[in-house]
C-alpha cells in the first residue's frame, strides 16, 4: 500500500514537472503575432522592397511579407516589443506608403 501512494507521489510531481514545462513554453512561442497591414499606393517591386525594409527595421520583427499586387504586407513580430499601429507608423514614416493596420491573423 506504501508503495502504491510512493508511485502516485512520483507520477504526480512527473505531470506537474512536465506541465510547468509546457506553460513556459507556450507564452514565448505565442509572443509572435502576425498582422495584415494594408498599404496604400505600391505599384511595383521596389515599392514592395522599401515596405519590406521598413518593415524589417523595427525591432520586434520576425518575418516580412508584403505584395503590391495585393496592396497590403502581413508581418509577424513579437507582442512584446511592439505592435501593429507601431509597425503601420514606421512604415510610413520610412517609406511614405500609408499603412493601416487590418487584422491580426493568428492570435495569441
Ligand atoms: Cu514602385
Amino acid at each position: 500500500m506504501k508503495t502504491v501512494g510512493i508511485v502516485a507521489v512520483i507520477a504526480v510531481l512527473f505531470v506537474a514537472t512536465f506541465a510547468r514545462v509546457a506553460e513556459t513554453q507556450t507564452p514565448a512561442k505565442l509572443a509572435t503575432e502576425t498582422c495584415t497591414l494594408k498599404i496604400t499606393g505600391m505599384t511595383c517591386a521596389g515599392c514592395e522592397a522599401a515596405v519590406r525594409m521598413a518593415a524589417r527595421s523595427v525591432e520586434g520583427v520576425t518575418a516580412v511579407k508584403v505584395s503590391y499586387a495585393k496592396g497590403n504586407a502581413e508581418v509577424s513580430s513579437d507582442r512584446s516589443k511592439t505592435n501593429p499601429a507601431a509597425i503601420a507608423k514606421v512604415i510610413h514614416d520610412k517609406s511614405g506608403f500609408k499603412a493601416e493596420p487590418v487584422a491580426p491573423i493568428a492570435k495569441k
